[in-house]
């Protein structure tokens, strides 16, 4: 049985992290299960991703304590590896992913939001990195992608300190864009999902890389990345359909199928 499902609604796919008895810790099967749940996600029909947890009380509260505890160093830089592979694979995956933090997103739960696009969280959503507690540094990015997305000093006094932080702190160091109430996180990131997916999907996997890649390359070569990205959008039903429709002040009809062009 797979610990990760997949529903696709209106060019939206749902993938839920389902071992709500262990909180969905993250052990080797279940980051199996997320790659395989992300390489199945047909890329022609889906438009957004929202990623959440199963239950109401954990996004996912980490990597799988039990599994590392007896992990030898070579095991433990085999699991760092399939774990940070997998979170690139969702960093980097050509459709936006929204974490929907349905409660705890501790360690590696938290690794894992920050590998999403964007971040909405419940009104009961604790984050942190608490390996340090258990005398690990965190192994899926949280050094790297923490201290990108605050601030080096908040991120430093986060993880030096194994400190936990609720939904409204997450915010207001700008961790997450924004707290709902429990029961209404789901229909919230859905409704940020559908308004994604209906914009233009060309673009809109432009944007995504021309962020991520940017972020990365100094301003001059980045701009040059986006003058590509930009020019590349040029000839395509999209734009073509987009700027048409602006000038006839018609509606766009969005292609049924993705392509390139
Ligand atoms: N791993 C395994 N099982 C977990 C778990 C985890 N991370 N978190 C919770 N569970 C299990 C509990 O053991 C319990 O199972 P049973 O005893 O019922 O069998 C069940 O989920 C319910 O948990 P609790 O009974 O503890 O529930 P509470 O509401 O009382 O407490 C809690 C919830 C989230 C505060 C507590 O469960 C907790 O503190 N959990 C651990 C949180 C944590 O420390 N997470 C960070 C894990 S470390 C690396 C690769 C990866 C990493 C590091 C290095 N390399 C290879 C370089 C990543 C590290 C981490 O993520």
């Amino acid at each position: 049985m797979s610990f990760v499902t997949c529903e696709v609604q209106d060019r939206v796919a749902v993938v839920t992290i389902n071992r709500p008895e262990a909180l969905n810790a993250l052990n080797p099967d279940v980051l199996a299960d997320l790659k395989a749940a992300f390489e199945g996600i047909d890329q022609d029909e889906v438009r957004c991703v929202v990623l959440t947890g199963a239950g109401e009380k954990s996004f996912v509260a980490g990597a799988d304590i039990g599994s590392m505890s007896t992990m030898t160093k070579a095991e433990g830089q085999e699991f760092g590896k399939l774990g940070n592979d997998i979170f690139l694979f969702i960093e980097t995956f050509p459709l936006p992913v929204i974490a929907a933090v349905n409660g705890f997103a501790l360690g590696g739960g938290n690794e894992l939001a920050m590998s999403c696009d964007i971040r909405l969280a419940a009104e009961n959503a604790v984050f942190g990195q608490p390996e340090v507690g258990l005398g690990i540094t965190p192994g899926f990015g949280g050094t790297q992608r923490l201290a990108r997305l605050v601030s080096p000093g908040m991120a430093k006094q986060l993880v030096y300190a194994a400190t936990n932080i609720d939904a409204a702190e997450a915010l207001r160091i700008g961790l997450v864009n924004a707290v709902h109430p429990a029961d209404e996180l789901m229909a919230a990131a859905l409704k940020l999902a559908g308004r994604i997916a209906k914009q233009a999907p060309i673009a809109v996997r432009n944007c995504k890389r021309a962020i991520n890649e940017g972020l990365d390359l100094p301003i001059e070569q980045a701009v040059e990345l986006e003058e590509r990205l930009f020019g590349d959008c040029f000839e395509t039903h999209d734009q073509q359909e987009g700027m048409g429709c602006f000038l006839s002040k018609d509606k766009p009809k969005p292609k049924p199928q993705f392509t390139n062009n």
